[in-house]
């Protein structure tokens, strides 16, 4: 199998905005003119000088850009390098990335548990129901007064966290973030997407009914007895490539924790409030999710230090879990942002007041376990509720998101690809392009605070790094672009008997952690992609890493790059 198709040319293999810069980076130092052609034609519409070479230190080559943001025409194009090649074909147009936007939030249709997935709605990606979930055993980690070990529980449907098949509640505390985010930034423009899923008639968009989906399952996920929410429903091992309906071994709850309260609160908290403007076809649910965050705030108040210590549970019990951890011993964040969501649901202060925003320099980069700014990003869209703080205690929100941008903008300048993304080794974790969705967000984020298209340009920049302006020249999203990953670390895409993985799917990207011991075409840190179904650290697919790709492609379309 191929690791990767070398090609001296990386660029958006989606395409451009009319108006909106237009980059290709070109491998090597010494070419001096491009040219864009139609296909099949030999006659330039558009010349060009190539930059000044410049050294891309942690891919350790040269590299010059080919800048044809003066093109606006629209239509298909090719861009040839003398000497490097020619590209494959992309568009220019308006709404260009419409169908990614569209595909990248199908993407969670198509991960959805304990249902079937009908031909009107997968077409070949149709599926039988799998991991019903209607019996769940409570793991002797779990068990309390009213749910011995071995008790039987009903937490059907979620969505499948990742390539594995398990349901995590940490990780879809970020991810639902995420998408309730974008719906309260852009609710006209989400009005208007249509995932087709079958709840695309109903009053509500597509991406709350995707989100409800999810919610539906994590209010499940909490003891009625305690408040206490499980920290994952999961089988002790991962299963094998095959199809959900082929997976019997036994499914449990394990241990409840305080990251796995605090992330559940904060997040139905936010649905409580976003869901509260569709009173009359969801009744009740705006006060379902309103109580139950605010149980599980109690239950962490109570129980502020349970850690999820997987290794500390399979020395007490039995069976021996072995799935993902999403461990996380630093909760501080989870608590500003439980806090911050709570106040801004309920209008009570003393939620704030308990774990307050800390008045530090710059926001971090969110992650599953780095949750601070999602209070910050929440604040931001709720001018009203960070004002009623008083200027006393309200946090610097806008300083300090527009400090993480300003950082960001700054490495996209010294990078030598020109994007944020990449600009420093740190950016190349595991889920790497996980990273630089979430730069776009922030991106996005410091252009709705301050009004200035360079923060829009950059998180354009950081969605081109994601469709082929990289040095692996893959498009990392599946069914995307010309160059796009074939062979993702997904269960379903492996087993479902259908050549092409499941389509709309970002896959996490180069790690040079390596961690699965795959055969990568290199340790260097932007290279280190394998695009291997062995490959669970650098190509495997997760709902914390599609959230944000989903949000920075469908804000950019929302506000339509000048
Ligand atoms: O935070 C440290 C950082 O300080 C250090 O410099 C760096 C050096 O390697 O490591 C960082 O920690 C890494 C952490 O991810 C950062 O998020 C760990 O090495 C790395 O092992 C860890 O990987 C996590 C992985 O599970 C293994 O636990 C990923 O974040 C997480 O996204 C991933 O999640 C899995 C689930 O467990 C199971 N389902 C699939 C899902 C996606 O692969
Ligand atoms: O398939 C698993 C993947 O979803 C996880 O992200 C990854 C890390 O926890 O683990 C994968 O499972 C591997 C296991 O950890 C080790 N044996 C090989 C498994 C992959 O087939």
């Amino acid at each position: 199998r191929p690791l990767r198709a070398q090609s001296a040319l990386q660029l958006n293999q989606v395409g451009f905005y009319p108006l909106a810069p237009k980059v290709a980076v070109v491998a090597g130092a010494g070419g001096r003119t491009f040219s864009l052609t139609r296909p099949g034609s030999q006659a330039a519409v558009f010349t060009g000088q190539l930059g000044p070479g410049r050294r891309d230190t942690l891919a350790q080559r040269a590299v010059q850009l080919a800048d044809f943001t003066a093109c606006h025409d629209t239509g298909t194009f090719v861009l040839t390098v003398p000497g490097a090649g020619a590209s494959a074909p992309f568009r220019i147009g308006p709404r260009v990335h419409a169908g990614l936007a569209q595909a990248a939030l199908k993407g969670f249709y198509y991960q959805r548990a304990s249902v079937a997935l009908p031909p009107a709605y997968a077409g070949a990606l149709s599926r039988p129901a799998g991991h019903p979930d209607r019996q769940v055993l409570v793991h002797p980690s779990a068990a309390g007064p009213g749910r011995p070990a071995g008790a039987v529980l009903a937490s059907p449907g979620g969505w499948y966290d990742a390539g594995d098949y398990n349901k995590y509640v940490v990780n879809s505390g970020i991810t639902l973030g995420t998408l309730l985010s974008l719906y309260e930034d852009f609710p006209a423009y989400c009005a208007r997407l249509d995932e087709h899923i079958p709840e695309s008639t109903n009053a509500l968009p597509d991406v709350l009914d995707e989100a409800l989906c999810n919610l539906r399952w994590l209010l499940t996920m909490q003891d009625p007895a305690d408040g206490g929410v499980y920290h994952k429903l999961t089988n002790a091992g991962f299963d094998g490539m095959v199809m959900p309906a082929a997976c019997t071994t036994p499914r449990y709850v394990v241990q409840k924790s305080t990251a796995a309260a605090l992330d559940f609160a904060a997040v139905l908290a936010q649905a409580s409030r976003v869901f509260r403007g569709f009173g009359r076809p969801l009744p009740g649910l705006a006060d379902s999710c309103q109580q139950a965050a605010i149980r599980a705030w109690g239950w962490a108040r109570q129980h502020p230090a349970v850690y999820y210590d997987q290794a500390a549970i399979n020395q007490q019990f039995q069976p021996a879990i072995s799935t993902g951890e999403y461990g996380d011993h630093d909760l501080r964040d989870e608590w500003q942002w439980a806090a911050t969501e709570l106040y801004v649901t309920t209008g009570q202060l003393s939620y704030y007041q308990a774990a307050p925003l800390p008045a530090a320099t710059s926001a971090p980069l969110p992650g599953w376990s780095r949750v601070r700014t999602l209070a910050l990003y929440t604040l931001a869209c709720h001018p009203k509720a960070l004002a009623a703080l008083g200027a006393q205690s309200a946090p610097p929100v806008r300083r300090q998101l527009l400090a993480l941008a300003d950082s960001l903008l700054a490495g996209a300048a010294a990078s030598a690809t020109g994007t944020a993304m990449g600009h420093q080794a740190a950016d190349y974790t595991w889920g790497s392009n996980s990273v630089a969705a979430n730069q776009g967000i922030a991106l996005v984020q410091a252009y709705r605070l301050s009004g200035q298209p360079r923060y829009l340009r950059a998180a354009l920049a950081n969605l081109d790094y994601l469709l082929g302006r990289n040095a692996t020249g893959y498009c990392f999203v599946t069914g995307a672009g010309t160059h796009s990953p074939q062979h993702p670390h997904h269960r379903l895409s492996e087993a479902d008997g259908v050549a092409a993985p499941v389509p709309g799917l970002l896959v996490g990207g180069p790690n040079p952690g390596r961690q699965d011991h795959c055969a990568y075409p290199s340790a260097l840190p932007p290279l280190a992609y394998s695009d291997t179904v062995c490959s669970y650290a650098s190509n495997e697919i997760a709902i914390n890493w599609q959230a944000p790709l989903v949000y920075l492609a469908t804000a950019l379309e929302a506000l339509q790059v000048p």
